[in-house]
């Protein structure tokens, strides 16, 4: 099946072999048509009945839809066809019939609610759009590996089974791991940051993150995948320009490469590469900014965190992408770094798509003094973090970096009403399998 031709490939005058599944059958009664699919699109396989064998047309007929089929024959010129062309077969193989009844319809005319999809996603990711989605998932982190290395950052790859949690203790799942207690990790925070003072200096990492959540939204997902970059001797406002940068870059090369993705998400026309430099308000900005619009039945005071609905008024507000800086240092975790002049400011910033938060980042408190006051001041024990903090006492440069959620980057980037839609087989509060 190795030397077989793509559909897309077929051309006139051809001798093919091409394998795919069995799209769609067409009896005529002196014709029919079988319609193959492939991972390029599909071409129509012609059974004059008359003039072919019997046995030929029998196979090429009664096949059950989504079988997976191997045809050899002559590609011909046929304006009829749906795309110009269709195989006029020599041989037709049936190598792995399919049961007649389907728990999902792969050729979309009849709708399938989102469980039953992702509870058959073979199946579905036989159809276009979500088959688009995921093309386009790949472009995008591609994209942004590129970027990164464009950057001279350095791709890791650091443990997922880990001691401590980072980013809320309420986070956590908890697992056993020899007798020893141990958990998923929620994020690379801690590994990122100890490699930014190791040789490598400025790294970056796209992989998996676990968290608890509390809430089951369409915005959540309990294992997501996060794209975290860290770097030495570099700042916030560094780490906002490598974020704007990556995420432009993820643009640029979905504009580029998916044109026929978009297409089939019916994105052609709509979709824009952001070309502005994305506004950076300050947290006092923002909560003035969204008090100001009167969208909010009470008014934010300094100190909130943005409810869901203060993150919509100001994002309609501001209309593009947009960073959230200079938040209260109470809001942000240990390892970010408050203002030299204004200790009750941290250097945390957030990047927001006018529909959601995309990214959490910050400079790092590096000076190991500080690192552990700033432990117990939010009730975490320095102790059991000590693997951590005593790499800060054999030179932890200023450093400074970014985690952006990969599903919600692709989830605003096309509009997916349910973050779901951009993993493969999501992991949510009722789905543990497939
Ligand atoms: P963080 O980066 O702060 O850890 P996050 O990205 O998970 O958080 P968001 O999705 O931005 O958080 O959520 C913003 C706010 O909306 C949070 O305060 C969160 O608790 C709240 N929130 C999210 N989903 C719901 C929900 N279904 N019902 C009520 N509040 C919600
Ligand atoms: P934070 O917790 O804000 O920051 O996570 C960073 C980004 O990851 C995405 N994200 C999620 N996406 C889907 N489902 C979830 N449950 C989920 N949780 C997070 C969001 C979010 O903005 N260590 C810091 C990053 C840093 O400072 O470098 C962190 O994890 O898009």
């Amino acid at each position: 099946m190795d030397d077989r031709t793509y559909t897309a490939d077929a051309e006139p005058g051809d001798e093919v072999t091409v394998a795919g599944w069995a799209h769609e059958i067409r009896d005529l009664g002196g014709i029919a048509f079988l319609i193959v699919r492939d991972k390029t699109g599909k071409i129509q396989v012609k059974f004059a009945k008359d003039e072919m064998d019997e046995d030929l047309v029998e196979t090429g007929t009664n096949v059950t839809r989504e079988s997976v089929v191997q045809v050899t024959g002559t590609v011909e010129e046929e304006p009829r066809a749906p795309t110009g062309v269709e195989v006029v077969p020599e041989t037709v193989e049936v190598v792995a019939p399919a049961d007649p009844e389907l728990p999902l319809d792969p050729s979309g005319k009849v709708d399938a609610e989102l469980p039953t999809r992702l509870d058959n996603r073979t199946l579905d990711l036989r159809r276009d759009e979500p088959k688009a989605i995921f093309e386009i998932r790949a472009t995008v982190l591609a994209a942004v590996r590129d970027y990164f290395r464009g950057e001279n950052a350095t791709e890791i790859n650091t443990p997922k089974i880990v001691a401590t949690g980072t980013e809320g203790g309420t986070e956590l799942f908890p697992i056993t791991y020899f007798g020893q207690e141990a958990f998923m990790n929620q994020s690379p925070q801690l590994f990122k940051q100890l490699m930014v003072g190791s040789g490598l200096e400025r790294v970056f990492e796209i992989g998996p993150i676990f968290r608890a959540e509390e809430h089951n939204t369409p915005r959540h997902l309990n294992e997501a995948t996060s794209i975290d970059f860290e770097s030495a001797f570099t700042d916030h406002h560094g780490a906002m320009d490598v974020c704007e940068g990556a995420l432009k870059a993820a643009y640029e090369a979905v504009a580029e490469e998916c044109a026929d993705e978009l297409e089939t998400l019916g994105l052609a026309d709509e979709f824009e590469v952001p070309e502005e430099a994305f506004p950076r308000l300050s947290y006092e900005e923002a909560i003035e900014r969204v008090n100001a619009t009167g969208e909010l039945d009470e008014q934010l005071v300094w100190g909130d965190d943005l409810s869901t609905e203060a993150e919509k008024a100001l994002g309609a507000d501001v209309g593009g992408h947009y960073f959230i800086t200079d938040w209260p240092s109470e809001v942000k975790p240990f390892y970010i770094k408050d203002h030299d002049d204004d200790e009750s400011l941290s250097t945390g910033f957030d990047m927001m798509h006018p529909n959601m938060e995309l990214v959490s980042g910050g400079q790092r408190e590096h000076r190991y003094e500080q690192l552990v006051e700033g432990f117990e001041q939010q009730g975490l024990d320095p102790e059991s973090f000590e693997y951590y903090t005593k790499m800060f006492r054999y030179g932890m440069p200023p450093h400074a970096g970014f985690g952006l959620g990969g599903e919600r980057l692709i989830m605003t980037m096309l509009g997916l009403d349910n973050i779901r839609e951009a993993v493969l087989f999501p992991r949510d509060r009722q789905r543990l399998s497939p």
